[in-house]
């Protein structure tokens, strides 16, 4: 399934099952896709491999029922093996040069950066798309590193061709500012997964974003 990431606004969303509040990897996916999300990326970090693969072939399938995107977190083994659309690597994951060698152009590549010598290596190197934060402090992730704040945003929004993804930190009360610095594709954790309400959370996050209501009936 060819994937352009939005000139447009657009959310993206990650799964993170400790923060769901007891509820499937598959009830959240339905949720999110149900809500108008198109891009879900798989992203369980305390899983053995083997669960992890039948969780991705479930939402492969799910995913591909609504017409979105999947994205597999670290694994590009996964990813291939579950069909998905792409994959999404950090700095310190198998470098992209060995993704590609593996993936081909079966995948798309995302490579999550955190200053301007990393967003243009990812570029240079053929990434498809990258990730731009923590923008603001988070506690989904560990290890996570100090926010980079919208300095480096802006850096991004200038000066980088390739498609870009804001995440960290990300919620209904800050999106604006996200968009306003140059964000069209802002990637949220916490904000949807772990909200009671996920459609309501996702509508809202949207409206924030865009400044229009739109409810997915
Ligand atoms: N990469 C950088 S920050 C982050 C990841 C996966 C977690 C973002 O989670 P949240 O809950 O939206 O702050
Ligand atoms: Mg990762």
């Amino acid at each position: 399934m060819p994937v352009v990431l939005p000139s447009e606004t657009e959310l993206y969303a990650l799964t993170d099952t400790k923060l769901s509040g007891g509820r499937s990897v598959e009830e959240v996916a339905e949720a999110l896709l149900g809500a108008g999300i198109r891009i879900l990326q798989y992203r369980e970090k305390h899983m053995k491999e083997g669960g992890m693969l039948e969780e991705c072939r479930i939402l492969r399938r799910i995913t591909a029922k609504y017409g979105a995107c999947f994205i597999v977190d670290d694994h590009v083994d996964l990813a291939l093996l579950a069909h998905a659309d792409g994959v999404h690597v950090g700095q310190e994951d198998i470098p992209l040069a060995d993704v590609r060698a593996l993936a081909g152009t079966e995948l798309i590549i995302g490579v999550s950066t955190h200053a301007p010598e990393q967003a243009l290596a990812a570029q240079a190197g053929g990434a498809d798309y990258i990730g731009v934060g923590p923008i603001f402090a988070t506690r989904t992730k560990e290890d996570v590193c100090d926010p980079v704040g919208l300095g480096y945003l802006d850096w991004v929004a200038a000066s980088i061709k390739i498609p870009f993804v804001c995440i960290g930190g990300i919620k209904a009360h800050n999106v604006r500012e996200v968009v306003e610095h140059g964000g069209r594709c802002c990637a949220l954790v916490s904000e949807f997964v772990a909200a009671p309400d996920i459609r309501e959370a996702v509508a809202r996050v949207r409206e924030a974003m865009t400044g229009s209501r739109c409810v997915m009936v």
